[in-house]
C-alpha cells in the first residue's frame, strides 16, 4: 500500500545562527508527537568525500575553489538514495544545510557566479519548506567567537548572506525566513508549526526536482 511521504525541511542560515540546535529540536518533537523523522547534515562528514570536505573546512589540507565545490555537492548526490528511501518510507528528513549553503559559500568567493555554482546541484530532491534562520552579525557574534575553521571570518559571512539573499529571491521554493534572535524555545515553536503544514502538503503531491 502506498502511503503518505515524508516532507523534505531544509535550514539554512548564517553562521551560528542556530541551524543544528533547531534541527535536533524539531526532529525530537516529531517524533515526540508520532511522526518518523529523522536529521540528516551537508557536508555529512562521515563518508570518505565528507573526510576530504572536513580535512578542508579544518585547513589540514587544500583544494582547488571549483573542486571542492564539486566535492560539496557530490556530498550531496551521495544521499540522494538515502533521501528517496527515507521519503518514501514516510519518514520527515529534516537537513542541517543543503544545496543553498554550498551555492551561498563559493559564491561568496572571488570570480563565482550564481548560474555557475547552482549547477551540479540541479536535480537534487527540492525541498518542500527552506527555513531560513536570519541573524544579524552582531547577534551571531554574541554567541562565541568564530572558530578557527575555513570561512569563519565577518568579511566573507557577510558576502555569503548577500548571496543567500539573492537565492531567497527564487519565489518558486518554499522559502520561509525566521527571526533567529528569538529564544530557543520560541525559535522551535515557529519552526515546528511551519514544518506540520509542510509535511501536510508534501504529502498531497510528488517529491520535485531541485532547480529544474
Ligand atoms: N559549506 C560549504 O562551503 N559548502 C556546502 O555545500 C556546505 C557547507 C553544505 C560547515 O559548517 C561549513 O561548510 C560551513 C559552510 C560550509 N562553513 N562555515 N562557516 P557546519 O554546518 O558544520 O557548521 P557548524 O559548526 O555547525 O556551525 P553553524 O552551522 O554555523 O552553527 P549553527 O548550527 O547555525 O548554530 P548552533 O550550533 O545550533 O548554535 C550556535 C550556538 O548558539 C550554540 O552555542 C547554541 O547553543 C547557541 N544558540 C542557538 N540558538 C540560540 C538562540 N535562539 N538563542 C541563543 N543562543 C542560541
Ligand atoms: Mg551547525
Amino acid at each position: 500500500m502506498a502511503g503518505r511521504r515524508g516532507a523534505l525541511i531544509v535550514l539554512e542560515g548564517v553562521d551560528r545562527a542556530g541551524k543544528s540546535t533547531q534541527g535536533r529540536r524539531l526532529v525530537d518533537a516529531l517524533c515526540d508527537a508520532g511522526f518518523r523523522a529523522e536529521l540528516l547534515r551537508c557536508p555529512e562528514r562521515s563518508t570518505e568525500i565528507g573526510k576530504l570536505l572536513s580535512s578542508y573546512l579544518e585547513k589540514k589540507s587544500e583544494l582547488e575553489d571549483h573542486a571542492v565545490h564539486l566535492l560539496f555537492s557530490a556530498n550531496r548526490w551521495e544521499q540522494v538514495p538515502l533521501i528517496k528511501e527515507k521519503l518514501s518510507q514516510g519518514v520527515t528528513l529534516v537537513m542541517d544545510r543543503y544545496a543553498f549553503s554550498g551555492v551561498a559559500y563559493t559564491g561568496a568567493k572571488k570570480n563565482f557566479s550564481l548560474d555557475w555554482c547552482k549547477q551540479p546541484d540541479v536535480g537534487l530532491p527540492r525541498p518542500d519548506l527552506i527555513l531560513f534562520l536570519q541573524l544579524r552579525s552582531v547577534e551571531a557574534s554574541a554567541r562565541g567567537e568564530f572558530g578557527h575553521e575555513r570561512y569563519e571570518k565577518k568579511a566573507f559571512q557577510e558576502r555569503v548572506l548577500q548571496c543567500f539573499q539573492q537565492l531567497m529571491r527564487d519565489e518558486t521554493l518554499n522559502w520561509k525566513v525566521i527571526d533567529a534572535s528569538k529564544s530557543i524555545e520560541d525559535v522551535h515553536e515557529e519552526i515546528r508549526a511551519l514544518s506540520e503544514e509542510a509535511m501536510e502538503s508534501a504529502a498531497q503531491r510528488p517529491l520535485g526536482e531541485l532547480w529544474k
